[in-house]
């Protein structure tokens, strides 16, 4: 920032804040100005006030910010900025302080004079957690005094009061979200951090401390990457083997705009862009990530084509450069426009120009200097080409034996008798023998029975043409008849409930996870829309008499021993615990694992589909340390897998 920015921003008091609407309307329709009322939309708040910190800090006068989880989950973020202004805003007569408080939308950034940078999507601010707070303080420390105010669901309880001294300038607030508003008050703390991390690694140099003071011992964390989003690929990678040492990192701006783009290859064979404008994740991608992959495809090509690596018409394809690559875009602009279906997608066109432009002439200059670099990634997108093109034939020697006909389908597949996928089920069954008692004890009607036994590949470390080749997972890909890969169509998929039913122990855990990664990957469509479940059998069995019943867990187990006792404290209950699927009779497992009316599904969801892939990288991947550590850390929870 020049001087005479910070000039301009100093000079920047009360004056410029704009009245637009009042607080009444955030308590009647919360949804409109945080997304929901339940965990996204409590933690939401966190972010609102943090977000004030983050724009002090990008605007210079801020270097370390906290926040806390209190007893009691209200939660207090402080910074060590100048502390909002506190003189009198002329326009309401008010300090500009309790302004930005009671009034919504109030603050420099929606006057375009203060910050250069706004979240846009999130710019409602502080007000909005003040309505939607039981009760809201807020202290500035500033011209030597401490300012206090105080508010309840966003009426003033205590007027702006000076309460002593300081020697040092900042904002502390501190809010308990109102029951009245939330489905839940509890925060998440693994939430609250990875998101500190993301802000953390967004803004080189910031330092974001995250405490959790609920439990007796404190937890805390504190993050600052002065690497910035350089720092970021390569956390992304830590699981991975990096195919180059350096991260390839790439700036620039024009007029207001500004963009950095990270890169790091891994030895694997997935695709991980993440992007954010105005640290605002982009999911959903646009206009940064366009310019950011049309650049990339055709300075690797013309490299190739160059050096003669790439010949004539052998060009590499977009997703040939990307396999194997971490890449992050970050973008910062003054009039964000964010689409699509949950405003996670950056619509501005200029900056598909911008990003492309910087990343033509950086990478183009960096391969020439890094000839050594520049041909693993050649190697590794013309390897990938020729993978696809081998995957293209495996799918299409696929598609044309089932255009055949029924002929097709596994020898071991016992299927259901109804046609209509809606109403079918395939349970994926783990070993011969719990395969057969399934087999006997299904529904035939609509339940099809599918085993598989063995160890499997895994899919982390094979392409797609060996996956599709291999005899294990190529009687799933039949059964399920959708295809696999880009092919991939759910229209054609012959049954709507996909069961994996295994073990609690950790043989079937490990077939779980399998074939969970093999879905994540090759048929995503099939998590995304919900059609895969994991059957839970019962892990305890208790007799009294002639009465038998299941518990899924310890307390249910206890609960339902005391029930079968009844008044009759010495009355024998046998307990035995579940052995495995394979040694309960046909009768027992649909009873308890496969009737519709009494078993349990979960259902797997993929709400972070970048997490999942972190988790199966972790447990998958080539790394063997970091799976044991994860596998140590989640010892307790490692009993039932939780996805
Ligand atoms: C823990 C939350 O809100 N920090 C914060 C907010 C502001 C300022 C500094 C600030 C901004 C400006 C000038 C300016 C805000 N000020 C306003 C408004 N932390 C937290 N730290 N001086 C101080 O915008 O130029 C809104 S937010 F509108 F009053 F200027």
């Amino acid at each position: 920032m020049s001087d005479q920015e910070k000039n301009a921003l100093e000079a920047y008091d009360g004056s410029q804040i704009q009245v637009l609407e009042g607080l009444e309307a955030v308590r009647k329709r919360p949804g409109m100005y945080i997304g929901s009322t339940s965990a996204s939309g409590l933690h939401h708040l966190v972010y609102e006030i943090v977000d004030n910190a983050i724009d002090e800090a990008l605007a210079g006068f801020c270097k370390h910010i906290t926040v806390t989880i209190n007893p009691g989950n209200s939660i207090t973020v402080t910074d060590d900025g100048r502390g909002i202004p506190v003189d009198i805003q002329p326009q309401t007569g008010r300090p500009a302080l309790e302004v930005v408080y009671t009034v919504l939308h109030a603050g420099g950034k929606f006057g375009g004079g203060g910050y250069k940078v706004s979240g846009g999507l999130h710019g409602v601010g502080a007000s909005v957690v003040n309505a939607l707070s039981e009760w809201l303080q807020v202290r500035v420390h500033k011209n030597g005094q401490i300012y206090q105010m105080r508010f309840s669901r966003g009426d003033i309880t205590q007027e702006m009061t000076v309460v002593g001294k300081t020697d040092h300038t900042g904002t502390e607030v501190t809010f308990q979200p109102d029951p009245e508003m939330f489905d839940t008050l509890e925060y998440d703390y693994e939430v609250l951090r990875t998101r500190m991390r993301e802000e953390a690694f967004l803004n080189a140099g910031l330092t974001i401390t995250i405490t959790d003071r609920r439990e007796e011992e404190p937890v805390s964390h504190t993050m600052c990457y002065e690497g910035g989003i350089r720092e970021f690929a390569a956390w992304w990678n830590r699981n991975k083997t990096p195919l180059h040492d350096d991260v390839i990192y790439m700036s620039g701006s024009k007029g207001d705009a500004s963009a950095e783009i990270a890169i790091q290859y891994n030895d694997g064979y997935n695709e991980l862009i993440q992007s954010f404008a105005n640290d605002v994740h982009t999911p959903e991608g646009g206009m940064h990530e366009t310019g950011f992959k049309a650049a990339l495809t055709r300075v690797l090509n013309a490299y190739g084509v160059k050096y003669g690596i790439i010949k004539g018409e052998d060009k590499v394809s977009g997703e040939d450069c990307r396999e194997g690559i971490t890449a992050i875009i970050s973008v910062k602009l003054t009039d964000a426009q964010f689409e699509g279906q949950t405003k996670a997608k950056l619509g501005n066109a200029y900056i598909r120009t911008l990003v492309d432009s910087i990343v033509n002439d950086q990478l183009s200059t960096y391969l020439e200097e890094h000839p050594q670099t520049a041909k693993i990634l050649l190697d590794k997108a013309m390897t990938a080409n020729r993978a696809r093109e081998a995957a293209r034939k495996a799918r299409d020697s696929i598609r044309r034996k089932t255009a055949l006909g029924g002929a097709a389908m596994p020898d071991k597949l016992r299927d259901c008798n109804e046609s209509d996928p809606s109403l079918t089920e395939i349970y994926i069954v783990e070993g011969d023998s719990a395969g057969g008692s399934a087999t006997q004890g299904r529904d035939s009607r609509f339940q099809a029975i599918l085993p598989l036994w063995g160890k499997m590949l895994n899919v982390e470390k094979a392409r797609e043409d060996k996956v599709i080749g291999n005899d294990k997972l190529q009687p799933v890909i039949t059964a399920l008849g959708a295809g696999i890969g880009e092919d991939f169509d759910l229209n054609k998929l012959r049954y709507h409930k996909v069961v994996i039913m295994a073990d609690a122990d950790v043989d079937g855990s490990h077939i779980r996870t399998l074939l969970l990664t093999f879905f994540f990957r090759f048929m995503r469509p099939l998590i995304e829309n919900g059609y895969v479940y994991a059957a839970m059998p019962p892990l305890f069995k208790l007799v009294r008499g002639k009465t038998t019943r299941y518990a899924f867990s310890e307390p249910e187990r206890d609960k339902i021993s005391a029930e079968l006792r009844g008044d009759n404290a010495n009355a024998k209950v046998d307990i035995s615990r579940n052995k495995g699927l394979g040694e309960m009779d046909p009768h027992e497992l649909w009873e308890t694992t496969m009737d519709p009316e009494r078993r349990t599904l979960k259902r797997i969801t993929l709400d972070d589909a970048s997490r999942a892939d972190e988790i199966f990288t972790l447990l998958m991947g080539e790394k063997v340390e970091p799976r044991r550590e994860y596998i140590e850390v989640n010892a307790r929870k490692a009993q039932n897998l939780d996805y």
